[in-house]
């Protein structure tokens, strides 16, 4: 049997990699956009040992003709947008080009389906953001957008158009709105990766980690795992019916929860909280570790989010196995797996 084509654009990034991985691993053929400088960032591909199994293609996403000639050489049975600026923090800083690949693009990209491959099944990859605001109760597909950054309205923008395009020309078009899901591979400047790298190297008394910064400690996210998320991904483009999905733990957890699940988990013991507002520190053995540096507060935060997942039960007749301490526990234990991988090569 012939084997299924399909092209991931953001190949290089946290989810890109998991699910080149995954769908290599279902015998798929696997095309993977990077950019001309993308080659530093292919170290996520080495240490899951796929760099050898994907077909790369150099392309910026904002590359109109560039990517339709893709579709015109590959004719793709499935296209994951998983490529975005997708640090909200900086998407304050760059409005105009998050506008340019997060939205502009992904509408470049369903005009390139809709005329060059109407059979091609399209993911975009939405996110819990655009509900932004202060939800205090589970958001689910019917909850209301509040979208409280460039990031969040330009993801908006795309899921709105993915939809349309369903609907108008009727191409398999779904978006997953994925909650934050984590891994050791995330990038450094998330807050899960950024605490436990620090925790991991403070544990193994490694000098280049005496304090950590940090912004506010007490938004709540409901964090799953990437390595989960990207096989629901998959399972959407296989479902009958085009469709928006909801895909969450139900679970939430403040940052500043997160790093005393890290701790326990990690036998510090004497660690306490001192202080608030912007003087709150945690001290371990009556030293300074952690202390705010408002250089990283939103200019508008979201305060919360915590999915209603009987709708991703339902739709995907799957459930998370990783969220809370069991999520911690296992990207602690894959930051000692990649640190001892990185000492030995
Ligand atoms: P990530 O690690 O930051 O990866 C982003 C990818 O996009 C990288 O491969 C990056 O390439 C690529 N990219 C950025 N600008 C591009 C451009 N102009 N042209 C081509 N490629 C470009 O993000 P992630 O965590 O894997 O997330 C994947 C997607 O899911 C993103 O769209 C994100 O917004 C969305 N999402 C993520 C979460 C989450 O919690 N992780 C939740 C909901 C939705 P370089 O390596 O060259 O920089
Ligand atoms: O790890 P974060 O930067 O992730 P954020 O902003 O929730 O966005 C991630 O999840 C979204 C899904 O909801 C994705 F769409 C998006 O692409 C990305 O993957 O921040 C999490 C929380 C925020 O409330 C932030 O204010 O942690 C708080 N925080 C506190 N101190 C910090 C820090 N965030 C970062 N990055 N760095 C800090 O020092």
């Amino acid at each position: 049997m012939k084997k299924k084509l399909a092209i991931i654009s953001g190949i290089t990034g946290q989810d890109g990699s998991y699910l080149g991985k995954f769908l290599i691993s279902k015998n798929y053929k696997v095309v993977g956009i990077d950019r001309f400088n993308s080659q530093n960032q292919k170290w996520r591909h080495h240490y899951l040992k796929i760099q050898n199994d994907i077909i790369y293609e150099t392309c910026d996403l904002n590359d109109e003709l560039g990517m339709s000639q893709l579709f015109r050489k590959y004719k793709p049975n499935e296209f994951y947008n998983l490529a975005a600026h997708s640090f909200v923090k900086s998407s304050f800083d760059q409005p105009l080009s998050v506008i340019d690949v997060n939205a502009k693009a992904v509408v470049r990209i369903l005009e390139s389906i809709k005329q060059i491959t109407p059979s091609t099944k399209f993911y975009q990859a939405s996110t819990s953001e655009m509900f932004g605001g202060k939800s205090l109760s589970n958001l689910s597909l019917n909850s209301q957008f509040n979208p409280r950054s460039p990031y969040a309205y330009t993801k908006l923008l795309a899921h709105f158009a993915t939809k349309n395009y369903r609907e108008a020309y009727n191409i398999f078009a779904c978006s997953g709105i994925l909650f934050n899901h984590e891994s050791v591979l995330r990038g450094e400047e998330f807050v899960t990766k950024k605490i436990i790298k620090f925790l991991v190297n403070l544990k193994e008394g490694k000098s280049n980690s005496k304090k950590l910064s940090l912004g506010n400690l007490y938004s709540k996210r409901d964090w799953g795992s990437a390595e989960e998320y990207v096989t629901v991904m998959w399972r959407i483009l296989q479902n009958k019916k085009a469709d928006d999905y909801i895909v969450g733990t139900g679970q939430s957890l403040s940052v500043k929860e997160f790093i005393n699940y890290s701790m326990r988990y990690l036998k510090f013991k004497d660690f306490e909280w001192r202080g608030k507002g912007l003087n709150e520190k945690m001290y371990l053995n009556g030293k300074i570790v952690i202390s705010i540096d408002p250089k990283f507060f939103r200019k508008t935060e979201v305060d919360r989010l915590k999915c209603n997942v009987n709708e991703t039960y339902k739709k995907l007749k799957w459930k998370p196995k990783f969220f809370k301490q069991k999520l911690i526990q296992k990207l602690i234990d894959d930051e000692y797996l990649l640190q001892s991988f990185y000492s030995k090569i």
